[in-house]
């Protein structure tokens, strides 16, 4: 058994040897950047796999969050989910935007749409949803809502990567639907990131912005932004894109694995399961609930001294932070549902490079915890 530390995720690489020839075009070509050949091939080669009709690639997921609520003209208020990355409402404080939070749903930890509507007030221009952890957001519900009062939707789709739900590619939701190609991500190009549009029109926009604005050569109409993918980061996508489904198959394996080495511990309960139609199983979120003897920072920091690192996404909630929590961000009555996830929630480990012997070690020490912290609490003589 390996004594490394295990990360929550380790990045998937193509082979080392595929990208040499990518490489020596780039030097050939002396095309590093600014909408290069391999910018074009990835953009479509994108857009084929996942479904989607339009594709603009970008440097890395928050601007392309930042672009794509300029490119929608939001002002005033958004109402969007406490429960993600800071990243999302990071992006509508730089477009000087109201983030306006709603609480989570308790089974899929994603913005509740029960809770949206009242919300809703004369400033609101959108709604930013997550599919937190790659779980679909109820997109019925959410465009209904959004029709009846006139509002744009863009998804936060960071996590969403290959989903499908009901009626294909979740990204085809919305308005914007806006990718991130991190590290971290199951899909990565170093750093990346993407918005997925509808039309060819917003999608020559958004280009547009995410180029300074630049009109032609001598016109600049719009005030833009340097966004752009640079030809590295899309020669890596290209690779990545070879494996990516194979990669998919063995996070899926890790997640049956889990599912299935956990169901009997009490107190631990495993993430919704993933969506029937396709999933990316992006995450493994387990629910660290009242009966299981540890807490959950406990198990955390159990987990960690033997080389563990799980994640505990995504605490501290987003309106827990001082920079939102001190501009009076927070609700009065709170976000109890996403409250509760913050403090029960650990990530564990999940990468298509993962063994499955660590997996089993990683359910062994859950279980073998739970056990013997109970027996301690009867005392020596149990
Ligand atoms: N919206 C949502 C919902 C998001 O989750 C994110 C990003 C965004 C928007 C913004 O997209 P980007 O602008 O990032 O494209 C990570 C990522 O930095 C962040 O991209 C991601 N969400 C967030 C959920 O997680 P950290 O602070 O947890 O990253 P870090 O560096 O601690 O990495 C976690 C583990 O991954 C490390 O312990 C080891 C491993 N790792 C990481 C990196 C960077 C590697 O093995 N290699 C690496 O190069 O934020």
């Amino acid at each position: 058994m390996s004594k490394t530390p295990i990360f929550v995720t380790q990045p998937s690489l193509p082979p080392l040897e595929d990208l040499i020839p990518y490489l020596e075009q780039i030097w050939e070509n002396k095309v590093l950047t600014n909408g290069g050949p391999f910018h074009k091939q990835l953009e479509q080669a994108l857009c084929d796999y996942l479904g989607v009709p339009y594709i603009s690639l970008f440097s890395n997921g928050t601007i392309a969050l930042i672009t794509a609520l300029k490119a929608l003209n939001i002002t005033g208020e958004v109402i969007t989910t406490p429960y993600s990355f800071v990243a999302t409402a990071h992006s509508l404080l730089w477009n000087n935007i109201k983030p306006v939070f709603v609480d989570i749903d308790p089974v899929t930890l994603n913005l509740n749409p029960n809770k949206i509507e009242a919300a809703i007030t004369p400033n609101t221009s959108a709604i930013m949803p997550v599919h937190v952890y790659g779980h679909p957001c109820d997109v019925d519900a959410i465009n209904d809502i959004a029709k009846r009062y006139n509002l744009k939707v863009i998804y936060d789709a960071a996590h969403a990567f290959g989903v499908q739900c009901h009626c294909g590619s979740v990204l085809n939701h919305g308005d914007l639907s806006v990718l991130s190609f991190h590290a971290t991500k199951v899909f990565n190009t170093f750093e990346g990131g993407a918005i997925v549009s509808p039309n060819a029109e917003i999608k020559h926009y958004i280009d547009k912005l995410k180029n300074f604005g630049f009109e032609n050569e001598v016109s600049i109409t719009y005030c833009g932004l340097n966004g752009k993918m640079n030809e590295f980061s899309a020669v890596v996508g290209l690779l990545q894109l070879q494996h990516i489904d194979e990669q998919l198959e063995k996070r899926k394996a890790i997640d049956e694995a889990y599912r299935e080495g956990l169901k009997e511990v009490l107190g631990i309960r495993c993430h919704a399961p993933p969506t029937p139609e396709k999933s990316n199983y992006s995450y493994f979120p387990i629910f660290v609930e009242e009966d299981y003897p540890l807490t959950r920072d406990q198990l955390y920091e159990k987990l960690k001294t033997i080389g563990i690192n799980g994640r505990r996404y995504f605490y501290p909630l987003i309106t827990d932070f001082a920079i939102y929590k001190e501009n009076g961000l927070q609700a009065n009555e709170g976000f109890p549902i996403a409250s509760h996830a913050a403090e029960q929630v650990i990530c564990l480990p999940i990468y298509s490079e993962f063994l499955n012997q660590n997996v089993r070690r990683i359910i062994e020490i859950i279980e073998r915890e739970s056990l013997s912290t109970k027996k301690s609490l009867l005392g020596p003589q149990a």
